[in-house]
């Protein structure tokens, strides 16, 4: 029975260091989650940096988790992935500093809410093509709630330089 089963979906970023194998080791990380499912990771994508300047590429991937929302509800949930960046050596200096691993709660179920601290959907998704284009490979039938299909939102971000690595 899985009466509170919800889907939930998480960006990772890295520009430093060896981000490949940052990346790697942060699925590794995420199937470890207690009372979590891993259900389906995206290949890896190199993408030029959104909104930075002077700083390295990213690798960027997403990955789809079943959570047991009773024990993993969405502020706890992004706790546990504050632990895993914390595990890899990311300091949180100044916003947007270059990272060894970052992880971005995009979507969790239907959810729409406004924390602080906590935006669902994310905020800047429907923006981004290194989180809607590894999304699309993993989930290409989703609905973003408040925005629709996301087959819809990528001609948006079809200008963002960004490529699937083999
Ligand atoms: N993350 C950001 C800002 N800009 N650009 C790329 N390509 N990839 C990212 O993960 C990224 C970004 C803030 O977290
Ligand atoms: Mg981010
Ligand atoms: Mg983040």
């Amino acid at each position: 029975m899985h009466i509170s089963a919800c889907v939930a979906y998480v960006a990772i970023g890295a520009n430093l260091g060896d981000p490949v194998a940052t990346v790697r080791s942060a699925f590794a990380a995420l199937r470890a989650i207690p009372a979590a499912r891993f259900l389906a990771a995206s290949s890896l994508y190199r993408t030029a940096p959104v909104g930075l300047r002077n700083q390295p590429d990213f690798i960027n991937a997403v990955a789809l988790l079943e959570v047991d929302s009773a024990v993993l509800p969405a502020p706890t949930l992004l706790d546990r992935l504050f632990a895993i960046e914390a595990d890899f050596g990311r300091v949180r200096s100044v916003r947007n500093a270059p990272r060894t691993l970052d992880l971005d709660l995009l979507l969790y179920g239907d959810t729409q809410l406004d924390l602080p601290g906590l935006t669902l959907p994310h905020p800047r998704l429907t923006e981004r093509a290194f989180v809607l284009a590894p999304l699309a490979e993993i989930a290409p039938d989703l609905v973003i709630p408040g925005h629709g299909t996301l087959s819809g939102l990528l001609p948006a971000v079809a200008g963002q330089k960004i490529e699937r690595l083999a």
